[in-house]
């Protein structure tokens, strides 16, 4: 396979409502796509960053130079790229997995389409539909809270998350379990919103079964999840703190966590990913794929991940419509709860032109074959 060129697209999608955590507030997915073709077959990624290092130190002014000016140039050189030698070219770059994770992605999307193999198939699924789960921000107020959850279960998600943050922690819970009853899967996500000097504060969750408490602390705050999983009964997921096989390894020999939520951008790609689900399969830590507000593009392929065997929890990958009211891809829809793992070569979607053509608000050029930058 040869790279012929690769393309990086501005896009800005509303979302239907504004997406509150304790990061901050989101009325929009501003981020970009990576477009790659070569002489087989194309291939498509999505940053899974913001504009701001919010979320995470990475963001995507950063992302694009270090695309451009140190992962592409290394991975263009390469005299048979392929998705498993890339992350090799990459390697002597630190950090900037989510950058890494779009240049791989787009490769392995091209690699499977120029195979005709779904992507779900070349990870190992064994599933072909994925139970969703969805996220829901901070409210103002709980009545709001209340009917935006009442409307999610009539959709018929199967699990719901409550984004939680100091001052809008127990009382939700405790109203959404009341309303809803016991036998919901609920579960919260600080986003590292608080520290180990709240553990008391957060014991107090234990009384509502929830599934997890995900990434109470600081990302590097390891040390602090090993104690407070001492304290709590709600076992801890970790989300922001696990970067890679090996940090999941750490975390779960030390006893930091008992549930990992995978994030394929977050830990550097779908090769990384599928590693880290291999590791926590045999250490028997349940596992679940998170989300980014991924468009069609990076919920088809989360989909493919979430086919395999460890993912035994529900993920944070919704319908289209729970983010958009126009996707760029065909819509995703909700079945009995699931979303299809998609069947087709590659990640098995295809980007609509003409919602491209809405959304997207820029397009540079990263490299092109034959002609010198
Ligand atoms: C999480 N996602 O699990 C993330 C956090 C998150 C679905 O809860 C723009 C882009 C805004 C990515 C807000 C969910 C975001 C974002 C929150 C990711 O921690
Ligand atoms: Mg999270």
């Amino acid at each position: 396979m040869k790279i012929e060129l690769i393309d990086l697209i501005e896009i800005r999608l509303p979302l239907v409502r504004p997406f509150r955590t304790s990061c901050g507030t989101d009325t929009e997915r501003h981020t970009f796509l990576l477009h790659v073709v070569t002489d087989a077959a194309e291939g498509w990624a999505e940053f899974g960053g913001d504009p701001g290092p919010v979320y995470s130190s990475e963001f995507a002014a950063n992302a694009e130079r270090v695309l451009r000016d140190h992962l592409v140039p290394r991975v263009t050189a390469l005299h048979r790229p392929s998705a498993a030698r890339i992350a090799a070219a990459m390697s002597p770059i630190k950090g900037h997995r989510m950058a890494k994770a779009l240049l791989e992605t787009a490769v392995l999307d091209a690699e499977c389409r120029a195979h005709a193999m779904p992507l779900a198939t070349y990870l190992g699924a064994v599933r072909d539909r994925v139970p969703a789960g969805v996220s829901v921000g901070i409210m103002d107020t709980i009545a709001e809270l209340l009917e935006s959850v009442s409307a999610y279960l009539e959709q018929g998600y199967v699990r719901i998350k409550l984004k939680i943050e100091p001052g809008w922690d127990i009382e939700p819970v405790r109203a959404v379990r009341r309303e809803f009853g016991d036998e919901l899967a609920l579960q919260v996500d600080a986003n590292a919103a608080y520290s180990l000097a709240d553990a008391e504060h957060l014991r107090r969750l234990d009384e509502f079964g929830l599934v997890q408490i995900e990434q109470p602390l600081d990302e590097d705050d390891l040390r602090g999840h090993i104690e407070l999983s001492k304290l709590l009964r709600t076992p801890i997921c970790l989300d922001e703190s696990i970067r890679s096989a090996r940090e999941a390894a750490a975390a779960i020999g030390l006893g930091a966590c008992r549930i990992i939520n995978i994030k394929p951008s977050r830990v550097g790609g779908y090769l990384e990913a599928r590693r880290i689900h291999d590791v926590c399969a045999a250490h028997g830590i349940p596992v679940w794929c998170g989300g980014m507000l991924e468009t069609g593009i990076g919920r088809a392929q989360n989909l493919a991940l979430a086919a395999l065997p460890g993912f035994v929890l529900p993920s944070d990958i919704s319908a289209s419509s729970r983010y958009y009211t126009e996707d760029l891809t065909d819509a995703f829809q909700l079945d009995n709860g699931c979303l299809p793992v998609p069947d087709q070569p590659g990640s098995g979607v295809t980007v609509l032109p003409a919602a491209l053509g809405r959304y997207a608000v820029s397009t540079r050029k990263l490299y092109e074959r034959g002609s010198a930058r």
